[in-house]
């Protein structure tokens, strides 16, 4: 039976474009769209949903939920039960953790348990506690009994800020405590809303996770380095570069690179997808990527550094066509071909659903 989801704010048409962006950077045809939006309003397919809050800003879930326009939070908050998150919830005290333990309790084995923020292991795990629980128990807690595990955001996949030298409180991510089950690594600071509910909607469609690379990311979103989609690539290539903020070049929308641009080895669909409706990243508003999808660039790496490119030309051959197949991928100086073909695709996707006309129904 399929779920009653719109109302005056949220009609069928916001519905059916929030499905049609998300197939799209699934890389799904758009002859599927039918089938995730089918799933998506399946009356017996709404997975209770525990969210965790550690060391963090909540730029996650803030970044999540106040999106210029309702579509994605709207969306995300009808496909799941949301029995349990610390910032949203209305209760607090006993009552909070009521709706924790309750929730476990029903769910046990079922439930979807998403973590936000590093977990901080030093003197025992003092620097964080809810209910008088460090950080570190409550996670592998309420781990032990979840369907899987979704670590939102850098500080959750990696320790994010938290853990830069010298990581006064032990912070570490998800990934460093829970060792028997596959953590879900939707990275970024914070991460694009798109990612998580395209994480989702395709969990509730397939009944299955996406593939993952090696740090748990989906592929379908973080597949792809931000430099092989990006709109100032042309000038990559043809060497014209920005050299100081403000400078002709930097006016003239040249390649961030020499200013410190992590996008040639940075994975992730920000050049793709965007974010909000107006369709910004950093890049395209003139400030270099600073690698916050990655567990060695953000905070890791001084935001005027290079990335290592030996030779920053344009590459001189085909990529190889078992590309996909290569560990992380290719190196910085043969991204071109297959990005420019797979993000082209995605973006028009993606593009496609953001011209569906807004008029109500
Ligand atoms: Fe971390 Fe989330 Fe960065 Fe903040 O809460 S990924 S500090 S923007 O947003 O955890
Ligand atoms: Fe774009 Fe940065 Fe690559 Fe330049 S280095 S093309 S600004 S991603
Ligand atoms: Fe982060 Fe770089 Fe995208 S800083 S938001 S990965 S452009």
């Amino acid at each position: 039976m399929a779920r009653d989801v719109f109302s005056a704010d949220w009609t069928r048409r916001d519905f059916i474009k929030t499905c049609v962006t998300a197939s799209a950077m699934l890389g799904l045809p758009f002859s599927m769209v039918d089938m995730v939006a089918a799933a998506a309003q399946a009356s017996d397919n709404r997975p209770s949903v525990i969210w965790l809050h550690f060391q963090e800003c909540t730029g996650c879930s803030e970044s999540l939920l106040r999106s210029s326009h309702p579509m994605v939070s709207n969306l995300i908050l009808d496909l799941i039960s949301l029995d349990y998150h610390e910032t949203l919830m209305a209760g607090s005290g006993f009552q909070a953790e009521k709706a924790l333990h309750d929730a476990m309790h029903a769910n046990k084995g079922s439930y979807i348990l998403v973590v936000e923020g590093a977990i901080p292991t030093g003197d025992n795990g003092i620097y964080c506690k809810i209910a008088g629980v460090t950080a570190r128990d409550s996670l592998v807690s309420v781990a032990k009994d979840a369907l899987a595990v979704i670590a939102i955001g850098t500080c959750a996949g990696y320790g994010g800020i938290q853990s830069v030298g010298p990581n006064p409180t032990g912070a570490v991510g998800v990934r460093d405590i829970i060792k028997d089950k596959t953590i879900i690594n939707i990275s970024g600071c914070p991460p694009n809303a798109y990612n998580f509910l395209s994480t989702v909607l395709f969990y509730l469609t397939f009944k299955k996770l996406p593939d993952l690379d090696q740090l748990g990311r989906p592929k379908f979103a973080y597949g792809r380095k931000i430099h092989e989609n990006c709109e100032r690539r042309a000038h990559f290539d043809a060497g014209r570069f920005a050299k100081a903020f403000g400078d002709e070049g930097h006016s003239l929308g040249y390649c961030l690179y020499k200013l410190g641009c992590k996008g040639p080895a940075t994975y992730a669909n920000c050049s793709v997808l965007r974010f909000n409706d107006v369709g910004v990243w950093p890049v395209s508003v003139g400030h270099p990527c600073i690698g916050c999808t990655e567990p060695d660039l953000l905070f890791k790496m001084a935001i005027a550094d290079k990335v290592q490119i030996h030779v920053p030309t344009p590459f001189d051959s085909y990529a190889p066509v078992d590309l996909l197949d290569k560990g992380k991928g290719p190196d910085p100086l043969t991204t071109g071909i297959l990005g420019l073909a797979a993000g082209a695709a995605i973006g028009a996707g993606v593009m496609m659903a953001k011209k569906l006309p807004d008029n109500k129904e």
